[in-house]
């Protein structure tokens, strides 16, 4: 049976570049990404995506969007990722490098997809227009993707964890 891990990633924009922070350990390490990781217990998806922000960034959000929801399934592993992706509505402070993430901004037609996640480069163009999405992703490895669905939305529960 499958279990799944809740966790957050938080896209921070400002103009034309997007914030992207170089993981420096653990889960996807090497990798550039947004911010987030796994809600707490007693606190909201919401809660856990701020928290998770201020934490690797050093940015507070003062409200957040969720924009879209993604299942990640890896072959031969019995836990999905349920990961709830948001985008700050407006942040205070400048990033700030953490134990866990290098934080730089990006021009929005230079984000480096070939050292991001692969399906990065499958929903962001959904997102830099603004969609709302849900998807599904089954990993082989941390490098294949063997199939994907992928579909806009037109809303998404504000913590809804189906
Ligand atoms: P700790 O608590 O440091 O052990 P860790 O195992 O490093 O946690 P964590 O908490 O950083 O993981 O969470 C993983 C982060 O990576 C979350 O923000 C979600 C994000 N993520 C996971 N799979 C992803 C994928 N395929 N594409 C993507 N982000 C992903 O863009």
């Amino acid at each position: 049976m499958f279990t799944t891990k809740l966790l957050t990633l938080v896209m921070v924009r400002r103009q034309r570049q997007i914030l992207l922070g170089m993981k420096k350990r653990g889960f996807g390490v090497g990798r550039w990404n947004g911010f987030g990781g796994k809600v707490q217990p007693g606190e909201t998806i919401e809660e856990g995506a701020k928290r998770e922000l201020w934490e690797e960034s050093s940015l507070t959000a003062h409200s957040l969007e969720k924009i879209g929801q993604i299942k990640f399934e890896f072959v031969g592993e019995t836990e999905l990722l349920d990961v709830h992706i948001f985008r700050t509505v407006g942040y205070q402070g400048e990033p700030v490098e953490s134990e866990e993430m290098r934080p730089q901004w990006f021009d929005l037609d230079k984000v480096p997809f070939d050292k991001m996640w692969p399906d990065d480069i499958i929903w962001f163009p959904l997102m830099l227009q603004e969609k709302k999405f849900k998807g599904h992703f089954k990993f082989e490895g941390h490098d294949t993707i063997l199939d994907y669905t992928l579909q806009e939305v037109d809303d998404l529960a504000a913590d809804e964890e189906s």
